[in-house]
């Protein structure tokens, strides 16, 4: 790796930290791609289905959209013509950033994943690193990375980083080394946290990434199935931004299945209005995050 400023700096220099009293940038994750329809009755998985849930998550204090979306049958699906109906749509009736999801299912193609960008969403995630998902594996081989993120650069598109272990956070600071900022010119990260096969969901995992991130970075996390709670709350306590939604955990509480996005983003921001970090608006998390256009 060469060496940059993204790459080590002091110890007590940190990613940048939301003040006190700054606001939360919360993410929806409304639908993923692991769960299934006849199991989780309560996931959007038509577009109409996907817009009332935005439409409801921004009332409830959302500012970001992470975007998986399904076929006619409910399967996941990448389909070009789909994913730029729902971009439109989306657009159409909230003003939410829209981030489409590159990651996909673990079954997609690198092409197929390569290709989401033709959709001309605001952002999209990009993945920093192969990593064991469950009894399947999610694959982000360096040559994909480099190659997306080259692409996100060339269309204009804010990437946001996904990482899954602090492996992956190195691999951040080489793919900034080698091919410089991002479009928007400004790291945004988000940690997803308890994935069996990635980083644990526990304050100490957080702490350890977060302190490797690259100077200037602001970050989001997000925990899985049962860390979700703890890894909110440890992210409010550290000054990072949240994601929440379905597409993390389905189960509000031991034994009571959630009912639709908007409560597990109601209860995000809840949590960071009593934290003095009230939820963040879309038009500040545009500038925040380098997204160009309407504000
Ligand atoms: N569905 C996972 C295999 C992303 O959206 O970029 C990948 C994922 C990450 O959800
Ligand atoms: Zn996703």
């Amino acid at each position: 790796m060469t060496s940059t400023s993204s790459a080590a700096r002091p110890a007590d220099a940190p990613a940048q930290p939301a003040r006190p009293g700054a606001a939360t940038m919360i993410t929806v994750a409304p639908t993923g791609a692991e769960s299934d329809k006849a199991t989780v009755p309560a996931l959007p998985v038509t577009l109409d289905e996907l817009v009332a849930t935005a439409v409801e998550c921004r009332a409830a204090g959302a500012a970001v959209i992470h975007v998986h979306i399904r076929d006619e049958a409910a399967r996941p699906t990448l389909d070009l013509g789909r994913l730029k109906e729902t971009v439109r749509a989306l657009r159409e009736h909230t003003d939410l950033i829209v981030q489409l999801s590159t990651g996909g299912a673990v079954t997609d193609s690198f092409s197929d994943r390569l290709a989401v960008l033709e959709a001309a969403p605001d952002a999209c995630s990009l993945t920093c690193g192969t990593v064991n998902f469950g009894d399947e594996v999610f694959a982000n081989p360096w040559p994909f990375i480099r190659e997306l993120y080259a692409r996100t650069q060339a269309a204009g598109v804010v990437p946001e980083f996904e990482l899954f272990d602090l492996g992956q956070v190195a691999t951040l600071h080489r793919l900034l080394d080698e091919l410089g900022p991002p479009h928007g010119g400004h790291v945004h990260c988000d940690l997803v946290m308890g994935v069996p096969g990635g980083m644990p969901g526990t304050v100490a995992a957080l702490v350890a990434a977060t302190a490797a991130l690259p100077a200037g970075a602001t970050w989001s996390a997000t925990g899985i199935g049962r860390a979700t709670l703890p890894v909110l709350m440890g992210a409010l306590a550290a000054g990072g931004h949240l994601r929440v939604g379905m597409e993390d955990t389905t189960s509000f509480a031991r034994g009571r299945p959630v009912t639709g996005n908007a409560e597990l983003v109601e209860r995000a921001a809840t949590l960071a209005t009593w934290a003095q970090r009230p939820p963040m608006q879309p038009a500040e998390a545009r500038a925040l995050l380098g997204v160009n256009g309407r504000s």
